[in-house]
């Protein structure tokens, strides 16, 4: 409250409120009792004050007074509090472990990961991060210590997304806990080296047994923990956790991280399903790579503000211990301004001077605040910790958050990037790559954390751990056996799901009735599969806000949509039979307009049978364009977290989808899919294949437990659906089988591979060439070029190696070895998908495809333009021809008249 505020209390009142007690209530630090008194005066202040001046003049002096309010310094608004600690030290809890043991543990810890670094680079150039951990290292060992539960046989273990950046930090203490061994830290980041190393961030691709959750592409861990904690809701509402307390999802990200628009778009969603089973702990050191996250302005602040707004409880921790008396001291709440006054970059030269600055510049801003800090020497003054280097200052914020109830929380912790480094890298703009340290930085860290290594061995920087009976060693262990064992940990015990069989899709096998789109067709399937005892309950369909489009609308009233508040409304649709039917044990996880969050969705249902023992099934369908190309990274994080499940991109085909123009027309999902290593793209034309590739899946990650997914192209154009012709599911399978042959008794032979729903250009195109043209073109279904060439790949890098040895065929050369004539492919995609397989396609591929931006307009005129039409299907075949000598060109060009195609037509623009 502003000095004029204060006086209107006077005014009204005579009530004599201490500056103490407004001092104390900015500062978050006063006792209940006081706080009861300050709403009573002003209270009886309002009472006061309607009675004797009336309502009117009352709301205008109100009205001043708040006007005052908001010009004041910094006054505490709505969305801030004083840049002080949320917990006052009154409130704070007794610290429950040996500090002086942790702290020693916690040194050995700090050594061995600055060691692992500055030794790996020390003969490479591995690089690596020591900075991050030094300025985390608290924050984690109170954690390790008295927070985190291991994984036990009725508990999925608390769900821990650690900052990237910090891994030394967690190999450090794996080592400590005789996890690792001194060859794994030597090979920090030489995981081909002999015996193995270790990966240089979070990947659980890479140490499966080790991390769960891939965090270091910055904004991913924290979207992700945010999914993952409503996913656990989720699953316990449906009945499919068999814990015996809830786990915990801890997420820790730095505060330069937060500046990803996936960190902080989805917060309100934690808020909105009152997450207080997710705890986020911000590591403010003030810096990112560069420089300072918010030179000019405050980031803990900011961040507060932000989540307030959002509906989260914030608990800030700011100052240490030895701060608290400094604070209790100041009755000017001179303090105070001055810590709201300063700004991020200098709080970060405070950390880089000596003591003697802090007091000039900090405290010498106001004469009266020297008299604070007389009674220490500048060297005191530079030790001033702040909060997050405290452990009792973060162990109080962490129970509280633990305890926190209906909402989220996120403990925004001060601290110091590269604390401890000193000259080497303290708080420094260059702190963040610093990693190499010479002999003298060396000993001078060892000083500062009182690691027992003599100086002859020093610059060998050995790695340091304490016998297996020490009391360090023995503390730490029993820390984590209290606590159910070690974090992180990735266990997975296999469960195998009763999976159908294909002829649970007999119906699907036959030809169909009438024209239908696969997407149809999935729906269709996916029904199916809801009937499947062995599977319904797994299956977790998840769409963002797209069901009625791509017809799946009914599955609303069928199976539900999960909400935690069940529905709270009568829907508008509610007479009809697919009204909008939210449940608290809903199947459907309908995401709304969020690709990044249905991706995380997907990610945790897709890895629920690592994190939980519990396999679910996630098919997530969304309009295609919005997946590799929208949240890229996302997908390259389901390879990285071995996630399993359906991706399905409906609305496929840059010309399939026709009216929605050049912003949603995607020709390159089938591509950028491909580029993920775990990930098998499928192109499927008819429903019989979309059902031979998902039951085989099935039986892939749900069976035999491959950790792999799948991503299927889906299209919304309606046309026949034949009958499986018989023996195809292994070609089906394996990406490229002969669909329907060309008449035996023309002597010009040609091949056309289609796929999708351009298939249908391949199969009109075989009628005519047939017909007009003399050609005999097989029609072959080329369901997964990527799946091809993975093949083709293979056998290439096999073939290399043993030059000596008879040379294999790939399956593509096998398959075509005693084809003649032509091959062309063609797709409703850019050519570069089909051209994957075009080095092992005898006497090459000639692709057409969909290369360029797509517009509005019907389908013909699109695929006439772009060239992927029967038309140009049987021209590019005739030409292909041409090109071998196996027709005339005069024929080609025939064919080019007959068929009515403009050769002179503006082609799609390509750069
Ligand atoms: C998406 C993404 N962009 C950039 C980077 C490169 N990068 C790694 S760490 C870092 C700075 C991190 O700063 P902050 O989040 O504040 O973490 P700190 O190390 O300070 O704790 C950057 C830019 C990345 N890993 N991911
Ligand atoms: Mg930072």
């Amino acid at each position: 409250m502003c000095g004029h505020c204060f006086a209107f209390v006077i005014e009204f009142t005579q009530v004599k409120a201490s500056k103490k007690d407004i001092y104390d209530s900015r500062a978050g630090v006063s006792t209940a009792a006081n706080g009861d008194k300050l709403d009573e005066s002003l209270q009886s202040v309002l009472e006061l004050a309607l009675k004797s001046r009336g309502p009117e003049r009352t709301a205008q002096l109100l009205e001043k007074l708040a006007g005052q309010l908001r010009a004041a310094p910094r006054p505490a608004s709505g969305s801030t509090t004083p840049y002080v600690n949320t917990i006052p030290a009154d409130e704070q809890p007794a610290y429950p472990g040996d500090r002086d043991l942790e702290r020693r543990i916690k040194s050995m810890i700090r050594w061995n990961a600055m060691a692992m670094v500055v030794k790996a680079n020390s003969n490479t150039n591995v690089g690596g991060h020591i900075a991050s951990f030094a300025s985390s290292a608290t924050l984690y060992e109170v954690a390790q210590n008295h927070f985190f539960r291991g994984h036990s046989e009725n508990f999925p273990g608390d769900m821990v997304y650690f900052q990237g950046h910090a891994a030394p930090g967690m190999y450090a203490r794996a080592f400590m806990e005789g996890r690792l061994d001194e060859s794994h830290l030597q090979n920090f980041r030489q995981e081909l080296a002999g015996g193995g190393g270790l990966s240089s961030y979070p990947h659980p691709y890479l140490m499966p047994d080790f991390w769960q959750f891939p965090t270091v592409s910055m904004g991913l861990g924290p979207i992700m923990s945010l999914y993952q904690a409503r996913f656990n809701r989720y699953l316990h509402a449906r009945g499919l956790t068999n814990w015996k307390e809830e786990p915990k999802v801890w997420a820790f990200l730095g505060d330069g991280e937060s500046d990803e628009p996936e960190s902080l778009g989805a917060i309100t969603l934690g808020a909105r399903e009152g997450l207080d089973n997710l705890i986020w702990v911000v590591n403010c050191n003030l810096q990112r790579l560069d420089g300072p996250v918010r030179g000019n302005g405050k980031i803990i602040q900011e961040l507060e503000g932000l989540f307030r707004g959002a509906g989260w409880n914030v608990i800030k921790v700011i100052w240490g211990t030895e701060w608290d008396e400094i604070i209790k001291r100041d009755k000017s709440g001179l303090l105070l301004k001055r810590m709201d006054e300063c700004v991020d970059g200098d709080y970060q030269k405070y950390i880089v001077e000596p003591g003697s600055y802090t007091r000039k510049h900090f405290f010498g801003k106001y004469p009266e605040l020297l008299a604070l800090v007389n009674h220490l020497t500048d060297a005191q003054i530079s030790k001033l910790l702040r909060g997050g280097h405290d452990v009792r200052k973060v162990y109080a914020a962490y129970r509280a958050a633990s305890e926190h109830k209906g909402q989220p929380t996120v403990i925004l912790a001060k601290t110091v990037k590269g604390y401890g480094l000193g000259e080497a890298g303290e708080g420094k703009n260059i702190s963040h790559q610093q990693k190499k340290m010479n002999e003298k930085e060396l000993r001078e860290f060892r000083k500062r954390f009182n690691i027992p290594i003599s100086d002859d061995i020093i610059a060998d920087m050995p790695f340091f751990r304490p016998p297996t009976d020490s009391v360090e060693t023995k503390y730490l262990m029993e820390r984590r056996q209290a606590l159910g064992g070690f974090v992180p940990v990735r266990v997975v015990k296999p469960v195998t799901l009763d999976v159908p069989k294909l002829d649970h899709f007999a119906d699907m096998l036959k030809a169909g009735k009438t024209e239908i789109s696969t997407t149809t067709a999935f729906g269709g399937l996916l029904r199916l599969l809801l009937r499947h005892k062995g599977i319904s309950k797994n299956l977790v369909p998840i769409i963002p806000d797209e069901a009625r489009t791509f017809g799946l609308d009914t599955l609303f009233r069928e199976i539900g949509i999960y909400s935690s508040k069940g529905q709270l409304y009568e829907p508008v649709d509610r007479n009809i039979l697919s009204f909008y039917n939210e449940t608290k044990d809903g199947q459907i996880l309908e995401e709304g307009i969020t690709e990044a969050g249905s991706m995380a969705s997907f990610i945790a249902s897709g890895t629920s049978y690592a994190t939980h023992g519990m396999p679910t099934i996630p098919f997530y369908i969304y309009y295609s364009m919005f997946g590799p190309q929208r949240v890229g990274d996302l997908f390259w994080l389901a390879g990285d977290i071995r996630a399993k499940g359906f991706l399905l991109g409906a609305t496929s085909g840059r010309t399939s989808l026709n009216g929605e123009g050049l912003q949603h027309q995607d020709g390159h999902s089938l591509l950028l899919t491909s580029t993920v290593p775990t990930c098998l793209p499928y192109d499927p034309a008819f429903g019989f294949e979309l059902a031979v590739i998902i039951a085989d899946g099935l039986r892939r990650m749900y069976v035999e437990h491959e950790e792999v997914f799948y991503y299927l192209a889906l299209y919304n154009e309606n046309h026949p659906m034949p009958a499986m012709p018989a023996g195809v599911e292994d070609g089906i399978l394996k990406g490229l089988y002969k669909f329907k042959a060309g008449p035996d008794d023309k002597k010009i032979k040609a091949h056309i591979f289609g796929s999708g729903a351009i298939m249908q250009s391949a199969l009109k195109a075989q009628e005519v060439l047939a017909e007009k043209y003399g050609v005999s073109a097989d029609v072959w279904s080329a369901t997964s070029y990527k799946l091809l060439r993975s093949d083709a790949i293979r056998i290439q890098r096999w073939n290399m190696l043993h030059p000596t040895l008879p040379a294999k065929k790939n399956h593509v050369e096998t398959l075509l070895a005693k084809e003649q004539g032509a091959f062309i492919s063609i797709s409703d995609n850019i050519r570069m998908v089909a051209d994957q397989i075009a080095p092992w396609v005898p006497g090459g591929l000639f692709t057409l495809g969909t290369d360029g931006f797509g517009r509005s307009d019907t389908r013909p005129r699109l695929r006439r333009f772009f060239g992927v039409d029967a038309e140009t299907t049987v021209i590019g075949t005739l030409y292909a021809l041409a090109e071998k000598k196996l027709v005339d060109r005069e024929v080609v060009a025939q064919a080019i008249k007959d068929l009515g195609v403009d050769p002179e037509m503006t082609p799609p623009q390509l750069v």
